[in-house]
């Protein structure tokens, strides 16, 4: 991604052996993981070029499924926890009892394994209150001050905003303003000089497109968040899913060579780095998760050949069931709106459903197709009806070597515990050049 600032420094011409540290095995721009606290991110910016950022996030709502020890520690070099929320109240940041209990045991984790211990603020559903958070300048000191104060009480290496999105609704109910993009530089500014901070670790999970300006289209110029943010994570997933009109590529390396430009990580890096955010300061977020949509067998399989359509319709009225860890349908949700099957399928939720076999390739008797523009791949069982479009092995090394030659950070992976036996994890990072694997 971001063609600016990134100095390749490529000295390395002979492929050294693979070595048992996180370090390149091969690659010239030669990525070592940044790790624990050693991170010098004093004048947000990104660490040494040649760095790599091997980042998850932990999800604490499965933690009694995936647990801390669960957590492949040696390969990541940072690990978001998911999620404290914002409150009406700007001085308090939401943890429930049960995130009090679990946040010391993971930073306590984490940084025994010498891995930056993240927390992230907001998510889909706990972005409601960002907006008069950083609405004054008042607001934005009391703001900081409460961050901080969780920041020193949990010992944590830094903060990831995870605000869905500023001036741009997401749930439904978050609160709103057209300043919300300027307020939210105000207080990361206004964060970053706190006492204490300049040595925090700063991100922003962000869409595929720059944060909105007034009248709601993507700022030209992001610049300024790149100077108090050590990195962006771009959400490159749920660029199609059951919302969309037809099935899509959930997470697209490419969209250029689409029928339909929806976005894609090379398009998000092309629009960050067009508004002045360094690739070197850009995470890609990559999913251990596809999307399920109902289709027709006649519409699912083109000619004899047997190989999946792109893009078919599907019945938004026959939404599949995900795996176990799916959202359900019943009650409403925080805005009042009722909750409805999600369709989601982790990367193990494909191995337990037949998709996949646990090598993570496709089962009998299921058709698959790699399509060679999103560079993402796509089952189908033709009993059941049901189409899946996820990343594999395959897809995550096409992105791993992307990371690397396009000059990013690193990657980031929603979520830690949707992988299997590592195939995803140890997948982006071989494309990338990390030999993590002795
Ligand atoms: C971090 O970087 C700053 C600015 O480049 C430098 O002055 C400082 O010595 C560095 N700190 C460490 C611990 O490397
Ligand atoms: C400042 O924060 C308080 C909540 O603590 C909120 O009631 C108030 O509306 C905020 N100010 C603005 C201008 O949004
Ligand atoms: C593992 O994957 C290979 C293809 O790479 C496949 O031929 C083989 O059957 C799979 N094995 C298992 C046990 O699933
Ligand atoms: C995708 O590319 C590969 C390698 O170039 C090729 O073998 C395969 O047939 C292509 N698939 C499609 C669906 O075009
Ligand atoms: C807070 C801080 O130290 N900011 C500095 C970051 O680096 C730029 C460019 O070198 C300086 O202009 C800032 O003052």
């Amino acid at each position: 991604m971001f063609l600016a600032f990134y100095l390749l420094i490529c000295f390395t011409l002979v492929r050294a052996a693979p070595t048992c540290s996180l370090v390149a095995a091969s690659n010239s721009v030669q990525p070592s993981v940044v790790s624990g606290s050693s991170t010098n991110s004093t004048n947000g910016t990104a660490s040494g070029s040649g760095s790599i950022v091997a980042s998850t996030w932990y999800a604490a709502w499965h933690s009694s499924q995936f647990t801390l020890e669960d957590v492949s520690w040696s390969k990541y070099s940072s690990v978001i926890y998911a999620f404290a929320t914002t409150t009406p109240d700007v001085n308090t940041i939401g943890l429930q009892p049960s995130d009090t209990e679990l946040l010391p045991q993971f930073v306590q984790a984490a940084q025994q394994n010498n891995v930056n211990a993240i927390l992230s603020i907001g998510g889909w559903t706990g972005s409601q209150y960002f907006s008069p958070a950083v609405a004054t300048a008042a607001n934005r000191t009391a703001f900081a001050q409460a961050v901080m104060a969780v920041v020193k009480q949990y010992s944590l290496d830094g903060i990831e905003f995870d605000w869905e999105y500023p001036s741009k609704q997401g749930i439904g109910c978050n609160m709103l303003s057209s300043s919300d993009s300027s307020n939210f530089l105000s207080f990361l500014q206004t964060l970053r000089s706190q006492d204490g901070a300049q040595n925090l670790v700063l991100s922003a999970a962000v869409s595929v497109t720059p944060f909105v300006g007034p009248d709601g289209t993507p700022l030209s110029d992001v610049s300024g968040f790149a100077s108090v943010l050590d990195y962006i994570e771009v959400m490159n997933y749920d660029i199609w899913g059951s919302w969309s009109n037809t099935v899509g590529p959930n997470a697209p390396l490419d969209d250029s060579c689409a029928p339909t430009q929806a976005g894609s990580a090379m398009s998000a890096v092309k629009a960050w780095t067009g508004a002045g955010f360094p690739a070197n300061q850009i995470i890609l977020g990559v999913a251990s998760y596809g999307h399920s949509f109902d289709v027709a067998s006649s519409a699912a399989v083109s000619g004899s050949s047997g190989s999946l359509t792109l893009y078919p319709a599907f019945d938004k009225s026959q939404q599949p069931a995900g795996d176990s860890w799916d959202g359900t349908a019943g009650g409403v949700d925080q805005c009042g709106n009722p909750n409805v099957v999600g369709g989601v399928f982790d990367f193990w939720g494909l191995i337990d459903g037949g998709f996949l076999t646990s090598n993570g390739t496709a089962a009998n008797g299921i058709d698959y197709t790699f399509d060679n523009c999103s560079q993402t791949p796509f089952v189908y069982n033709p009993t059941t009806q049901v189409m899946v479009s996820y990343d594999d092995a395959t897809s995550f090394t096409a992105k791993g070597q992307y990371i690397s030659q396009a000059g990013l950070a690193g990657f980031a992976m929603w979520e830690a515990g949707g992988d299997s036996q590592d195939i995803l994890l140890d997948a982006i990072s071989s494309g990338i050049g990390i030999d993590d694997d002795c």
